[in-house]
């Protein structure tokens, strides 16, 4: 059996292929025939450039039918996706690319000077263009090639797709995702989540990311279900088309935004089957206005993207509750266990680092065996770097053992609207600036963004720094949600005996914005 992950979506066509696959937010429909031809258009055109076995295809483009479509085509091609941001800016894609040397990149025609540039710096000569209004180089060589093509055979343990995911110690890391990974967990949560071939899924994450790109994506996908697809999240837009989906998903932004909204209510998500909350802590006080404005329980999940999806909250009543505040229980086929600071599993209601194990956890960073080897224990169990609990209780109500809850995370991380940002990537950034002599960044509570980034800043003896000075650097080099929004210029850090600087302290001192 051919285990490429779009063969087994290919087996899951609807018998009518004329069926509208994906209506757009601007009125276009394609039909799975669409879909297939397409992808077999651009994947021709990939294997016309006799790329090696595992060659990469990394992908910065503004979101389009044609972005997903370069999606399914390379894996349909045998080749390996490596999606990236559109906040990236130079820097950081002269990292990514040097450090995956794709054999094709493809960016939108807006920033074609820039990445054709760090393209062949590292040796990549493959640049196509591809605009989110169905133009661009790609398209018009792909549209040479025949609209038929046999997906190309791949193993279990093949790889599938990279993503970069920001480390800890500043420098990024490549998940390398298999075929296995991504097709286990789309069929679990296929089953899990109750996915019909008549639901309709509004979708409006970004598709750069496991949430977009693979949850929401690959769900629809093996549904044989129909997409509602928009650019970003857009309230107009969710009012316009809630009335004739069933599904969605989004980061807790979407949530917060959606119970702000007072036109968002029971009528007009009277067809909703499920809403989906993932990717950051998902507030009770989000998850009880949503309840109380629609009537409907949003379902939160727990993943990362070295593991897609590892925990969720039942879909089915009859499989217990959502409870809010809890991320539920171990996805079938998915091991969670809660251990202690020695290596003993932690009794319910204890606090302690969570490990994973299961068909979906990914097989290792990108060129990185040592940190790879030191992110599995001895036993093969995966760090997710997330601390949580099995139990006790949520806001006074008594939660099932079976139950997990992340308390917090033992990796230095912030996630901001549900973009991950590492301070320690933020902090170097700093550093090298003038008048700056070290730095302490972190995340504050934010309204809307979950967390938001802030930074301490020590300036040098004599020097002067201006908050807005340095926010405006910043702008132009890194990612627009990686920046700080506010900036303190303090004399010194606060330390502990060891030296270490005390991050609890500044979240204290500078918990509001
Ligand atoms: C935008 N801005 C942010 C931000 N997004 N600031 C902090 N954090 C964010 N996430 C800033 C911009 O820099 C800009 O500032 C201003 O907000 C307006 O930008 P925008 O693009 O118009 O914002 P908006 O469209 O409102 O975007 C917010 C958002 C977006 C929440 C819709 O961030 C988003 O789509 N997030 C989804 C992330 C996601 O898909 N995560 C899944 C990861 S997968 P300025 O100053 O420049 O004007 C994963 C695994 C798992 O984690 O479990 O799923
Ligand atoms: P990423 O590296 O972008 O894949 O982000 C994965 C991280 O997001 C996890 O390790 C968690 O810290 C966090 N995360 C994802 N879903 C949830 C959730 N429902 N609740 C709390 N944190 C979450």
């Amino acid at each position: 059996m051919n285990a490429n992950l779009f063969a087994l979506f290919e087996s899951r066509f609807p018998a009518d292929r004329t069926a509208c696959c994906i209506e757009t937010h601007d009125g276009l429909y394609y039909t799975w025939d669409d879909l297939d031809r397409a992808t077999a258009k651009i994947a021709n055109l990939l294997t016309a450039l006799t790329l090696p076995a595992g060659a990469r295809v990394a992908v910065q483009v503004e979101k389009s039918v044609e972005a997903l479509c370069l999606y399914l085509a390379t894996l349909r091609a045998g080749l390996v996706y490596l999606p990236l941001n559109t906040a990236y800016q130079e820097a950081e894609i002269d990292y990514f690319v040097g450090d995956a040397e794709p054999a094709v990149v493809v960016c939108s025609s807006a920033n074609f000077g820039w990445v054709s540039k760090v393209a062949f710096k590292h040796n990549t000569h493959h640049v196509f263009t591809l605009d989110e209004n169905r133009t661009g180089s790609l398209l018009q060589r792909a549209a040479m090639q025949p609209d038929q093509f046999t997906t190309v055979a791949r193993q279990d343990d093949d790889l599938a797709a990279i993503l970069y995911t920001s480390g800890t110690t500043g420098r990024s890391k490549g998940a390398m995702l298999t075929h296995r990974n991504l097709a286990s967990n789309a069929q679990t949560l296929h089953e899990a989540w109750g996915w019909r071939s008549d639901d309709v899924l509004l979708h409006m994450l970004p598709i750069f990311h496991v949430h977009g790109l693979f949850v929401a994506s690959h769900g629809a996908l093996l549904a044989g279900a129909k997409m509602i697809w928009a650019p970003k999240l857009d309230m107009a837009q969710i009012l316009k088309f809630i009335p004739r989906a069933t599904v969605m998903m989004g980061v807790p932004t979407y949530y917060v935004r959606m119970v702000q909204e007072p036109r968002f209510d029971r009528e007009v998500c009277a067809n909703m089957r499920l809403f989906v909350s993932g990717s950051a802590p998902l507030l009770l006080e989000t998850f009880d206005a949503f309840r109380e404005r629609t009537g409907h329980t949003i379902l939160e999940r727990y993943g990362m993207s070295e593991t897609v999806m590892l925990v969720s909250n039942p879909y089915d009543p009859a499989q217990g509750e959502r409870i809010g505040g809890t991320v539920g229980l171990p996805l079938p086929g998915v091991s969670v266990r809660v251990m202690d600071g020695e290596g003993r599993a932690c009794e319910p209601g204890v606090i302690g680092n969570v490990e994973v194990k299961g068909p979906n956890v990914f097989k290792g960073y990108w060129r990185m065996p040592e940190k790879t080897a030191q992110e599995f224990t001895a036993d093969g169990w995966f760090r997710t770097g997330d601390v949580g609990r099995f139990g006790a209780e949520v806001a006074g109500r008594a939660v099932p053992d079976s139950y997990l809850t992340i308390v917090g995370r033992s990796k230095d991380l912030i996630i901001s609207g549900g973009y991950n940002v590492y301070p320690k990537e933020i902090e170097s950034f700093i550093d090298e600036m003038p008048g700056v002599a070290e730095s302490a960044v972190i995340g504050v509570p934010h309204a809307d963004f979950g967390e938001a980034v802030v930074a301490v800043v020590v300036r040098k003896p004599g020097a002067e720094i201006d908050e807005a000075g340095l926010i405006g650097t910043l702008k132009g080099r890194i990612a627009n949600f990686k920046v700080p929004k506010r900036v303190h210029v303090v004399e010194e850090l606060p330390r502990n005996t060891m030296g270490k600087v005390q991050k609890n302290v500044l979240r204290e001192q500078y918990n509001t914005l």
